[in-house]
């Protein structure tokens, strides 16, 4: 049995009892009233749904498990999975473990290169990899053990196998897409002694002399790995959980969502807007020249990519990690020098729209250019990698609902009609 497996054996069904007391004692407390502009407005700020793994603060950013992310920037992805699941950092030897278990469920079926290899090769690359999830459904330990009649009890065993069988594969899928949408050569097969993002960085077949874009896919997937429930992705695929639909269904459901130009796809316009500044003005644009440009965006009805948040009033933490890391291994890159250059003009402008309620950037602001620097120059292809993380998430938060019970209660949301 995976430590990760007999670790959660054990904590799940102690806190399956606090809950049940938790609310025997405090069931008919108010936690949020709502108003009808809420109503009308996406559910902003309504609380209404639970969500252990992770928290975002409007004025903290992203905290996993109690621990802000900055203090998690150095861990790997896998590292930060098992935060997620456990709410404990794991030791070596569970770290390990849950390597082995991944590297021993790598394996990707034939069919799924057949599935990939006949859509259409212009097909967006999120389509193509949200495809290959969905494809894999028939290998569900969840949806064979329901079938056989498991109990309730039960339900969050097979979905944790899913997501480890899922999670294991995803760089090897997403690293195929990209060879393969833009015809970058034959798959490469994963090695057997590589850490779950170094291998992904080895897969996509990027030249990695130094070992620094390793680094920064192990970055890359640790600060994309959760932003709590009420998401476009993560509440997609709770609800689609919710309604007993097994894991592949509701990983590629959410990711779906992951897909739209508001949510993961900002990373993807984000990065063409500063490339289309870079070719309007024949390099790395003055800051008076951006702030032009800025405006022009915002006159035209755009939005400016990668600036703004829902629930964040602040510089979003996972931005200034890449910033960070964009200083420290790129400082004279044109494509880096420009976004850190538009962090310095375009929270100003934004700040002057009053409509707008968060001027500062996000997750999306910065990501692109680190990839570009490394030669992952084809845009389309960025939400996958923001997928492969958010994968980690989506995949602990269905886990624990599935032992928690939150089956049905998501679909059985109360709706409001005007007329
Ligand atoms: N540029 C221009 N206008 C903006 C803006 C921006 N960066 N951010 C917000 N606004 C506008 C909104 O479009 C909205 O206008 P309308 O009332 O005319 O529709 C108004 O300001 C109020 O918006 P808000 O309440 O401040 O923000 P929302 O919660 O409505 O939207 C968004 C949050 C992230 C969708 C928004 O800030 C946006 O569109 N940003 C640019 C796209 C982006 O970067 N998305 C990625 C977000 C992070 C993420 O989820 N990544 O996956």
């Amino acid at each position: 049995m995976s430590l990760l497996k007999q670790k959660l054996g054990e904590i799940l069904p102690k806190q399956v009892e606090e809950i049940r007391q938790f609310l025997n004692e405090y069931g008919d407390r108010i936690v949020s009233d709502v108003k009808l502009a809420q109503v009308y407005g996406g559910l902003r700020g309504v609380k209404a749904l639970v969500c252990d793994t992770s928290e975002v603060p409007p004025d903290k950013g992203l905290i996993i498990r109690g621990i802000p992310l900055k203090e998690l920037v150095d861990k790997l992805p896998e590292e930060v999975f098992w935060l997620l699941l456990t709410g404990e950092m794991p030791n070596d030897t569970e770290l390990r473990d849950l390597q082995n278990e991944l590297l021993a469920r790598q394996r990707v079926p034939d069919y799924v290169w057949k599935v990939i290899d006949s859509m259409p090769e212009n097909s967006h690359p999120m389509a193509m990899f949200n495809t290959a999830i969905l494809v894999m459904e028939i290998e569900s330990e969840f949806a064979r053990r329901y079938a056989e009649g498991m109990p309730k009890s039960e339900y969050w065993i097979p979905t944790l196998e899913d997501a480890l069988n899922i999670i294991a594969k995803l760089p090897s899928i997403a690293a195929y897409v990209y060879r393969k949408r833009f015809n970058k050569g034959p798959r490469i097969e994963p090695a057997n002694d590589l850490d779950w993002a170094a291998n992904y960085a080895y897969m996509l077949g990027v030249d990695d002399p130094n070992g620094e874009f390793r680094q920064l896919m192990r970055l890359y997937l640790t600060l994309h790995c959760d932003h709590e429930g009420g998401n476009v992705s993560s509440f997609s695929a709770a609800t689609i959980n919710s309604g007993l639909s097994d894991l592949y269904y509701a990983l590629s459901g959410g990711l779906n969502g992951l897909a739209g130009p508001l949510h993961g796809l900002a990373n993807q316009e984000c990065l063409a807007w500063i490339l289309d500044t870079m070719d309007k003005f024949g390099g790395a644009p003055t800051e008076e020249q951006l702030e032009k440009y800025a405006w022009d965006t915002l006159n035209s009805g755009k939005v400016i990519p990668g600036y703004g948040h829902a629930v964040l009033r602040i510089t979003d933490p996972r931005f200034e990690a890449f910033l960070e890391f964009g200083k420290k291994y790129m400082p004279n890159d044109p494509v880096f020098k420009t976004v850190a250059r538009v962090f310095n003009v375009v929270p100003n402008v934004l700040s002057q729209v009053k409509k707008i309620k968060d001027p500062w950037p996000n997750v999306d602001a910065g990501s692109g250019a680190l990839l570009y620097h490394y030669g992952i120059q084809e845009f389309s292809y960025y939400t996958v990698l923001f997928a492969v993380s958010r994968a980690l998430g989506i995949c602990a938060q269905n886990i624990i609902a599935r032992a928690y019970g939150f089956s049905n209660y998501q679909t059985q949301i109360a709706t409001y009609c005007k007329i």
